[in-house]
């Protein structure tokens, strides 16, 4: 039995975090997406093939050491159905195919007793996605995409079980306008020719493609810690909560540490820091003093040394902030904030701070408002309010 992860997309809808890397290798709860998802294969396949494309050196980098995982690229054509398609040389007779940019609880295993089976998830609002419609045994019978009146509120949650005819439904299937092949075109055929089990997830899943369901994924999962403390801990250190400090991590002295949290190796904090729950710092970071972190991604190489807010926020790598940089993460009419999604204005959730690429500088006294983007390489002037988005490369002073 072997997996197939579809690596190769281009993640546009969580710019400017994936400007830098490929969507699977945002890090959630201190690591890649992409390695929640092979851990939950790893013990019984025995090979895992990563579809790349978009920034393919980053994943190559990240797994080389891996003797399980093979890594192929997809070709000009773009597309699920594609993506699989790529595979259709290498991979056993029977296999799973995952999308690589979910995080989900159920075990897999209950997959590996049908010929054909794709996992379904109830959500509220099915007609945002694929629907799949049901028999009484739990058979697939009708697939609707974003139905304005949908059958069922089951939707594809991007876990398959197939066999290696689908590669010849997928060869059969239309280049749609848009240029992609897709995998559901190959399963509405699949679906008239063999029986096709629907599996329905009991626990948490979650279709990371926006910016806050990255911070809602990184709760989740940061819920599930342990605390384990191998890093230096300084006297008069508050620690409350399930705490992760690898070693090679320091948390100076009268620092406030609330868990759910992971201060990852290299990071420092404090002296008199407060990081609240829900915060991942990872390798290499500061957060120094009076500086408050809250629910945030900080990502490597990342310095807050003093005196500054960062709240319900993604940080990239290497970023630098200047004296008293605040990020504001509420609306004074506690609405849904938000937040341009490829052109379009879209309601996120109460609360949500900025989102920021790599290698950002700010100056002192710099301000963000609830839920702007900040492109990578800038550099924002000291005093600036910042209240839209800002592209990459840019320098901003007022
Ligand atoms: P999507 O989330 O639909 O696409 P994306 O990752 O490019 O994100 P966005 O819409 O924000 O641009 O993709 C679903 C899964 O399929 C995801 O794991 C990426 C993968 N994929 C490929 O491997 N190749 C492709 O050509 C496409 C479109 C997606």
């Amino acid at each position: 039995m072997d997996a197939i992860i579809l690596c190769a997309g281009k993640g546009e809808r969580l710019r400017p975090l994936t400007e830098n890397r490929p969507k699977p290798l945002i890090p959630i709860a201190g690591k890649p997406i992409l390695q929640h998802i092979i851990e939950k294969v790893d013990d019984f396949v025995d090979n895992i093939y990563l579809i790349v494309k978009y920034r393919k050196e980053k994943i190559i980098e990240y797994f080389k050491d891996n003797p399980k995982i093979k890594f192929l690229e997809q070709g000009e054509i773009d597309g699920t159905g594609e993506a699989v398609l790529t595979a259709k040389d290498y991979v056993d007779d029977e296999f799973l195919v995952i999308n690589g940019d979910i995080i989900f609880e159920d075990s897999l295993e209950e997959f590996l007793k049908y010929k054909y089976a794709i996992a379904v998830k109830e959500v509220k609002n099915p007609e945002n996605f694929g629907v799949l419609v049901l028999d009484e045994n739990n058979n697939i019978i009708e697939i609707q995409e974003k139905p304005k009146n949908p059958k069922s509120n089951l939707i594809n949650a991007g876990i398959y079980k197939f066999d290696k005819k689908i590669f010849e439904l997928i060869e059969k299937t239309e280049i749609s306008e848009r240029g992609e092949r897709e995998i559901t075109d190959a399963i509405k055929q699949l679906i008239k020719e063999e029986e096709v089990k629907g599996i329905k997830l009991k626990g948490y899943w979650n279709d990371v493609g926006r910016p806050w369901d990255v911070l809602e994924a990184n709760k989740y999962l940061l819920d599930k810690i342990k605390t384990d403390i191998r890093g230096e801990v300084e006297e008069n250190v508050v620690i409350k909560g399930e705490v992760i400090i690898e070693e090679g991590a320091v948390v100076k002295a009268n620092s406030v540490i609330e868990g759910p949290a992971i201060i990852k190796k290299g990071a420092v904090v404090g002296p008199l820091a407060y990081i609240r729950p829900y915060t991942v710092l990872m390798e290499n970071t500061f957060v120094g003093n009076s500086s408050e972190v809250k629910a945030s991604i900080i990502m490597k190489n990342t310095k807050i040394p003093h005196l500054s807010y960062v709240g319900d926020s993604i940080i990239g790598e290497n970023c630098n902030f200047g004296c008293n940089t605040i990020t504001a993460n509420l609306r004074f009419d506690n609405k849904p904030v938000k937040v341009n999604i490829k052109g379009e204005r879209v309601e996120s959730v109460r609360k949500l701070g900025v989102i920021m690429g790599d290698n950002v500088k700010t100056g002192i006294q710099v301000s963000f408002m609830p839920g702007v983007k900040v492109g990578s390489n800038c550099w924002i002037g000291a005093n600036c309010l910042i209240d839209r988005d800002i592209e990459s490369n840019m320098f901003v002073y007022k």
